[in-house]
């Protein structure tokens, strides 16, 4: 990783270079885990983890909420001209970037530049804004993990952005995903995401949902040619959300999704970004969602945080449970790593956190807890019976006649031809506490 990149202003002159300290290190501005040139098997903690910064919580959120307006002043933020605040941005992300040590950033459109009063002046500002990316991406050999466009903010897209009733907005849409995409191709994005914002209704008797389907399976597929006629080689992410903005969000689900991409003629070309948030609020987990995807070889990314148990909202606070990124790194590892995803921490701060250092002690605290479920799930993987068991719990299907019911070569009556002739079957336990015990054990082993 490069230097540290300090623009014409240090915004973060209280923070240095962010340094592994290890376990017994009090420093709240030190890694306790998480060192990014350890070897975990034949990887570096670096290269397993992927870890990218959020660009509109980190840098554009300020604490606003639903009650009152925001509590954390940046002195990135303090310009009226808008360009000129984005340009003063770009220089405070870097400075985050290379003082943490990330290898990798995420942005929507109009978190990088401000969206402009017509199409012409949105693409020129971005172009402006990409230009200064790429000399700072240069400098400091930080990458883009993914780009996007933000397609639910402005108040056109009320009612959708690729599912609006009206081919205008759509329009709109498209011409905003098309500078976005010009701007992931031309910073050497690694994927490019799709979040459905806006595209689900509220009311299903003045929804034509036949018709929006279409239509945004239709606007997909137009995006990916489009992306891959300029050189896009990354991947095309999805990310599913259940609720929040519209009651009824198309994208519920993993499995939803996977349906859908596999409906449009998608799958070769998409996979799938998982939110744990979103995969909560689905009434599901993360390890959940992802195993779903990485079973219909779609798992993409991650956006890396937590809801809150005791709610049913869109949290997006920072991970902090070891149990959360174990099981998310056991299905990561399981299924071969990440190639072009990575875990990006698509979380902000709490409206209370107003101190200029409490955004990287939040960073720090996640990179070391998912530091530390890699490590505990590598040693699962390497070193205990978990997946030697899963699959001996199979084994009957690995010969006889349970090999000829998956090849397909049994009938419904030779099932029960086979019952009537063993009588009732041996229970086989679960042992699931046993499980449970053993990750426990390898977590705290893993140090
Ligand atoms: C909102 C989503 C959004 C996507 C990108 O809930 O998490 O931030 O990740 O548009
Ligand atoms: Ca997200
Ligand atoms: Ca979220």
């Amino acid at each position: 990783m490069g230097n540290i990149f300090i623009g014409n202003q240090e915004y973060f002159p209280t923070v240095s270079k962010i340094q592994y300290e290890g376990p017994e290190s009090d420093n709240p501005l030190a890694f306790k885990c998480y060192d990014a040139d350890r070897m975990v098997g034949t990887q570096t903690m670096r290269e397993h983890l992927r870890f990218a910064v959020s660009y509109w919580h980190t840098f554009c959120g300020d604490g606003t909420d639903v009650f009152g307006p925001g509590t954390q002043v940046h002195p990135w933020n303090k310009k009226s001209d808008p360009l000129a605040a984005a340009e003063d941005k770009i220089d405070a992300a870097f400075e985050l970037f290379t003082k943490l040590g990330v290898p990798y950033y995420c942005f929507h459109d109009v978190d990088l530049a401000p969206d402009g009063n017509t199409v012409a002046q949105g693409e020129a500002y971005l172009e402006h804004m990409v230009t200064l990316a790429k000399q700072r991406q240069e400098a400091t050999g930080i990458e883009l993990l993914w780009g996007t466009a933000n397609v639910f903010s402005n108040p056109r897209y009320m009612n959708g952005a690729s599912t609006n009733p009206n081919f205008d907005v759509v329009a709109h849409a498209g011409a905003q995903v098309k500078r976005a995409l010009d701007a992931t191709v031309a910073l050497g994005g690694k994927n490019y995401v799709f979040w459905g914002g806006r595209e689900g209704y509220a009311c299903l008797f003045n929804t034509d949902t036949r018709r929006e389907l279409e239509h945004m399976g239709r606007f997909l597929g137009m995006a990916r040619d489009y992306g891959r006629s300029i050189g896009f080689e990354g991947t095309f992410l999805i990310e599913p959300k259940p609720m929040e903005p519209m009651y009824h969000q198309y994208d519920v689900d993993a499995q939803t999704v996977i349906g859908f991409l596999r409906e449009h003629g998608l799958d070769k070309d998409f996979k799938i970004n998982i939110e744990a948030n979103h995969a909560t609020l689905s009434g599901h987990n993360t390890a959940h969602e992802l195993q779903m995807c990485a079973d219909a070889g779609m798992l993409g990314s991650i956006d890396a945080n937590r809801g809150n148990p005791q709610n049913g909202w869109d949290t997006d606070q920072f991970p902090t449970d070891l149990q959360d990124t174990v099981q998310t790194m056991l299905v990561v590892l399981a299924n071969g790593g990440f190639v072009n995803g990575g875990l990006n921490f698509d979380a902000k701060l709490r409206r209370e956190s107003t101190n200029p250092d409490d955004i990287f002690i939040a960073h720090v605290g996640g990179m070391d807890c998912f530091a530390r479920g890699l490590l505990a799930a590598h040693s699962l993987l390497e070193r205990s019976p978990l997946m030697k068991s899963k699959k001996q719990r199979y084994a009957s299907f690995d010969a006889d006649m349970g090999a000829d019911f998956e090849r397909g070569t049994l009938s419904l009556t030779d099932l029960r031809d086979h019952a009537a002739a063993i009588g009732e079957p041996k229970r086989i336990s679960g042992r699931q506490e046993a499980i449970e015990n053993m990750i426990n054990d390898h977590l705290l082993r893993s140090v």
